[in-house]
């Protein structure tokens, strides 16, 4: 799943792809390089972020969608309804929310209207307060007993189970070692029977783990690692920034799993 923030100020990429051209540009580098679908976002959720509005988001996103909806294999990364209704029309697949149909009650019917995919991510708090000191007795015991309450809702609303994936939420309210415990204790996740999406990309735990404390982003290798890290543990989808390199990657890891 290749990353395609058409905002402002995500953490890593923001403002790189807020052209429409240049985002479109993006969009279809990264399936050329072999992504199998593009998560198009027009809302950054990074640390500390506030919300931006519907007509804001709209704006940001519907461009993109017009021009690569209809042609490439699409995510829409919302929490409102407004949002994925207006990309699922335009041809988008899936709606990523990363509330797990926590903020918008409208939301959920919409996904089981369309009969669209949809992915439920594990989230502490907000994205404003999330970071401030996350705790659990068990990280991955309640990621997994959060997500199996959330997929038990997404399918009492009407979202056939087998278009749903899970995802714990790396950088979602965690530490650096919660969210290193989470790929590690993927099984716990994997045990609800659901495809689990890993979005490790570029995320500070990376560059903290490499000794810079007050890291906001990751390097590309430490990526890299974390992407086949959370393959070899069962991760079948893996949100990243860097398709080529991450598809190269996972094609070596692939062929030693084989
Ligand atoms: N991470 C981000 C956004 N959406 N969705 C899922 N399912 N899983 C994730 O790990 C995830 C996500 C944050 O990364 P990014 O989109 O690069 O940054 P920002 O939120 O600042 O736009």
């Amino acid at each position: 799943m290749g990353v395609m923030n058409v905002t402002p100020d995500s953490f890593s990429d923001g403002g790189e792809n807020l052209r429409p051209e240049d985002a479109i540009a993006s969009a279809r580098r990264m399936v050329a390089e072999g992504a199998a679908i593009v998560d198009v976002g027009g809302e950054s959720t990074r640390p500390g972020s506030e919300s931006v509005s519907l007509d804001e988001e709209l704006r940001r996103v519907e461009p993109v969608l017009e021009a690569v909806a209809g042609e490439l294999p699409v995510s829409i990364d919302t929490s409102k309804a407004g949002v994925a209704r207006r990309a699922l029309a335009l041809g988008a697949e899936m709606v990523n929310d990363v509330t797990a149909l926590r903020a918008d009650p409208e939301l959920a019917g919409v996904v089981a209207e369309a009969g669209a995919y949809l992915c439920l991510m594990h989230m502490l708090g907000t994205p404003r307060t999330m970071q401030v000191d996350p705790r659990y007795d068990d990280v991955a015991a309640e990621v997994a007993a959060f997500l199996e309450e959330r997929l038990a809702f997404a399918v009492g609303v009407g979202v056939p189970e087998e278009l749903i994936c899970l995802d714990p939420g790396i950088g979602f309210g965690k530490t650096a070692e919660q969210n290193f415990e989470l790929v590690r204790r993927l099984d716990v996740v994997l045990a609800l029977g659901r495809p689990v999406v890993i979005g490790f990309s570029r995320k500070s735990s990376l560059g903290r783990i490499l000794g810079d404390p007050d890291a906001t982003t990751g390097p590309l290798a430490a990526s890299l690692a974390a992407a086949v890290a959370a393959y070899e543990r069962g991760a079948t989808i893996l949100r990243v920034h860097d398709v080529r390199e991450t598809v190269e990657a996972l094609a070596v890891a692939k062929a030693v799993t084989a």
